[in-house]
């Protein structure tokens, strides 16, 4: 008999550690209030899997993070990543947020083992939860083999997702999660089927080390519409080293933005462009003059993973042509 994997599991908050008054209230209900051993409690049939060590890193709605939170929540997997007797790392997580803690650890850690991000849609106390579930399920994908070299992954209603692609795309059915290219495999009664894997760089790939990440650049998103006033453009790019703007459709911008997202690029701030539809590709000199203005494109990253990626390439590259390349290969 093969021993069993060891899989540190870490507590953070959110929806998956929530308690609500009554079991009708699957979406007015506490989050965060559950610690990460009671919620591992409530599945027994984990201990199966794999020895489990437990432990509460933060506990706050997901919404709350920001990148000293993506800095923490690194630093620590990538410690338990490092301890040899610790095969893979299971982080529980709100899901606000849970797509970008998940493609920052995608892009930093420095290790093959499995890290599966997972939270849930209704808190353990209410009808119907998917918190057990989900987390049995994160559990499964972290202690088996196959889920090796796959980067970081989330976990959720069954659907094993990449943390590149995955997105929060409904605000409280259980199947909240899609990736645009569909999910990388199923997980059914504790075991992970894959039938694809993330193709582009990641983990061990990228050029970004959580050990070395200290502070991280300013990195904002405008989100595009017509009657968006330029002051806002202004202010919100002023204090920042990037700006991603969402534009409408395939990144168009509004004819009276124009002026001062080149005023700001300019000033040295990096203007790229991404879609607020959060699908499909942005052709870089499509709709804008890209090379002209000095602009970048997302590719098909979404404005919430753009801002990530740009985040942490500003940590490494300031040319414009360096940076629209991390674009092409991550
Ligand atoms: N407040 C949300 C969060 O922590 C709830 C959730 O987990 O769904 O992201």
């Amino acid at each position: 008999m093969t021993a069993k994997p060891n899989i540190a599991v870490i507590g953070t908050g959110g929806t998956i550690a929530g308690k609500g008054e009554a079991v009708v209230n699957t979406a007015a209900y506490l989050c965060s209030v559950l610690g990460i051993d009671e919620i591992l409690e409530s599945i027994p049939d984990a201990a199966a899997l794999a020895n489990l060590r437990a432990e509460q890193l933060l506990q706050t709605g997901s919404e709350n993070f920001g990148n000293e939170h993506l800095l923490a929540i690194g630093k620590r997997v990538a410690q338990l990543l490092a301890q040899p007797d610790i095969d893979g790392v299971v982080i529980t997580h709100g899901t606000d947020t849970i797509e970008e803690t998940a493609y920052f650890l995608h892009l930093t850690l420095k290790s093959t083992k499995p890290v599966v991000v997972v939270g849930a849609m209704r808190p353990p106390s209410a009808m119907s939860s998917d918190a057990s579930l989900n987390l049995y399920d994160a559990l499964a994908v972290a202690a088996h083999p196959s889920s090796h070299g796959n980067g970081t992954l989330v976990v959720a209603n069954s659907e094993i997702h990449t943390a590149r692609d995955v997105m929060k795309g409904n605000s409280f059915k259980l199947e909240a999660f899609r990736s645009p290219y569909g999910p990388l495999g199923y997980v059914i009664e504790g075991r992970p089927h894959f039938y694809r894997r993330p193709s582009r760089a990641h983990t061990v790939e990228t050029p970004w080390s959580i050990d070395t990440l200290v502070a991280l650049p300013k990195v904002d998103i405008v989100y595009g519409y017509g009657a968006l006033g330029s002051n806002v453009v202004d202010f919100i790019g002023s204090g920042a080293h990037g700006l991603i703007y969402a534009g409408t459709g395939n990144g168009n911008v509004a004819a009276h933005l124009l002026e001062p997202l080149r005023r700001l690029a300019e000033r040295g701030v990096l203007i790229v462009r991404a879609s607020r539809t959060g699908n499909g590709i942005v052709l870089r000199n499509g709709s804008q003059p890209d090379d002209e203005y000095g602009w970048l494109t997302v590719d098909d990253q979404n404005p919430l993973k753009a801002r990530l990626l740009l985040t942490l390439a500003l940590t490494q590259h300031s040319d414009a042509r360096a940076l629209q390349q991390v674009f092409a290969r991550y």
